[in-house]
């Protein structure tokens, strides 16, 4: 029988909308925390957003970045404590609209932290308004006739970009269904042993839902990401350290 033990840093509550990602997520890193030893130890650099709650849900040692900053605070983190793993958690509006550059620069200098970037595809804290990761089509409260892609330019594939650099790995994962939260929980703990064994800059894009803002009930919200964000966004994972060894 599996036995579902609440991980010790985790509270009993959390202030995300029902059927909120954020949630799940943060769950999925206490538990690796927990079952990796490190949840004493490991330090977080939160991004603004709905994400900015996570110190709400599981107690860790985190630091409050300014929006768009937290890669570069989690830098600034992991070069004044190297032996602790270190991680940025960052909404698409927080590390690809106004954090570009610091999530670009940490990526190119190869940095050895872990950036978890919940995509809901808008920023979701202040209403919901279109972001780098919005879908052409896709209707937000500043796209209110669906983003146009001639004005706005085109949806940005981080992963793609960042394919392109010298980092150690990157996965896409989506909580859709167990199978999704299984996967994006073993790329977590993929991500910290990889930075464990200093292997360099570390990426997860979670593909997650926010119902509140895509006025979606949370099981639509599941289905949307699964028929056509994951269309645009595929899901993929490279551990890119293993060619760079070769
Ligand atoms: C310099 C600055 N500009 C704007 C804001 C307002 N702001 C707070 S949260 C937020 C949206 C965050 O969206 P995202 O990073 O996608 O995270 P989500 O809430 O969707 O998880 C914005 C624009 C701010 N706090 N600071
Ligand atoms: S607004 Fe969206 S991202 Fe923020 S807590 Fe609600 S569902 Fe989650």
């Amino acid at each position: 029988m599996m036995v579902l033990k609440r991980p010790k840093a985790c509270f009993t509550d959390n202030k995300y909308c029902p059927g909120c990602g954020h949630g799940i997520i943060n769950r999925l890193i206490a538990e690796v925390l927990e079952e990796t030893g490190d949840d004493r130890k490991a330090l977080a650099a939160i991004g603004v957003g709905c994400g900015s709650w996570m110190p709400d849900t599981f107690g860790i040692d985190c630091v409050q970045a300014q929006h768009g900053r937290a890669a570069a605070v989690a830098c600034g983190m992991k070069r004044c404590r190297p032996d602790n793993i270190v991680f940025s958690y960052q909404g698409d509006g927080d590390a690809l609209a106004i954090g570009f550059s610091e999530t670009m620069y940490a990526a190119i200098r190869n940095e050895n932290i872990t950036v978890i970037l919940v995509n809901n595809g808008n920023f979701g804290m202040t209403g919901g308004q279109m972001s780098p990761t919005t879908l052409e089509g896709q209707r937000t409260s500043t796209s209110p006739q669906g983003r146009d892609c001639s004005l706005s330019g085109y949806p940005l594939d981080v992963v793609e970009l960042l394919r392109t650099l010298h980092v150690a790995y990157i996965a896409r994962v989506a909580i859709t269904d167990v199978a999704g939260v299984r996967r994006a929980k073993e790329s977590i703990r993929t991500a910290f042993n990889a930075q464990r064994d200093r292997r360099g800059f570390s990426f997860i894009e979670v593909l997650s839902p926010c119902p509140t803002n895509w006025k979606l009930d949370p099981v639509a919200s599941l289905k949307y990401i699964k028929d056509t964000v994951e269309s645009v966004y595929p899901l993929c994972e490279y551990k890119l350290w293993e060619e760079q060894d070769d």
